[in-house]
């Protein structure tokens, strides 16, 4: 039987990569994202390819409700997920700390610590169950070190890191590994969310360097997973 996992934010960057790779190598895909046209046209080109088998949830992380039903609505046979990557985020400006806007700060993070974990505390269950799973926690590099202007999306990147080392400590008796990865900047749509769709701001960041691409983060968790 192929092997399940279920991937947040997969409609870009990381979380359409990893989707690209984990049905290449014979996992069964559940993806989830807001955007719905997105999940249809990835679900669309997978069943072209031949995958495995491609389940699309489409809901927003925020709403804590929907996370929970959305993993309610697995069909049986979808239940048994060998592995959850925590991938969904996102920074929302880049602003000094006396001047970002609360609002910013609130979407991180309810976005990226309490969307994670809500989708957490809903799959859990069905990997005790098999007493056995994986859980990938997308982190940053910013949550290991502090830029100017980072703040609040930095301290949420932190929580990445202290919640995996949480679920290390505690899922270990479920026989559930837990795992973060840390990227470095890679040039993805993250820019373009963060200065809200402002091209120029976005492509500004990634001058002067080669940043890392979606299929390195991509390739370093397939590497983990197996
Ligand atoms: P992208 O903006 O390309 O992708 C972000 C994904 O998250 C999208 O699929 C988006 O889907 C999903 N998402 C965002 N908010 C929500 C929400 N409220 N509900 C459901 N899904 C949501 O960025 P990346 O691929 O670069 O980022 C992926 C992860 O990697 C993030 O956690 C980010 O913080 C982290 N990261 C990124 C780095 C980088 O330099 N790019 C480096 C280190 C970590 P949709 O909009 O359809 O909902
Ligand atoms: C995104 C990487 O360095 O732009 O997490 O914050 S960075």
């Amino acid at each position: 039987m192929a092997k399940t996992v279920f991937i947040t934010g997969a409609t870009s960057g990381f979380g359409k990569a990893m989707t690209h790779r984990f049905s290449r190598e014979g996992y069964r895909v559940i993806i989830t994202g807001r955007r719905q046209s997105r999940l249809a046209d990835l679900e669309k080109e997978l069943n072209a390819q031949d995958c495995a088998g491609v389940k699309t949830l489409c809901f927003d992380v925020l709403e804590r409700k929907a996370c929970f039903e959305a993993v309610a609505s697995l069909p049986k046979d979808w239940q048994m997920i060998d592995l959850l990557i925590n991938n969904a985020g996102l920074a929302a400006g880049r602003d000094l700390f006396e001047e970002a806007l609360l609002e910013d700060w609130e979407t991180m993070i309810d976005t990226n610590i309490k969307g994670l974990l809500y989708i957490t505390r809903a799959v859990i269950p069905l990997m005790v169950r098999q007493n056995r799973g994986h859980i990938i926690n997308i982190g940053s590099i910013a949550g290991k070190e502090v830029y100017e202007r980072g703040n609040v999306y930095c301290a949420t990147k932190a929580a990445v890191d202290a919640l995996s080392q949480a679920m290390r400590a505690d899922l270990l008796r479920h026989q559930i590994k837990v795992t973060a990865i840390h990227p470095g900047a890679a040039e993805t749509e993250f820019s373009l969310v963060r200065f809200k769709g402002d091209p120029e701001k976005a492509a500004k960041v990634y001058e002067g360097y080669t940043p890392l691409s979606a299929e390195d983060i991509a390739d370093i968790t397939f590497y983990t997973a197996s």
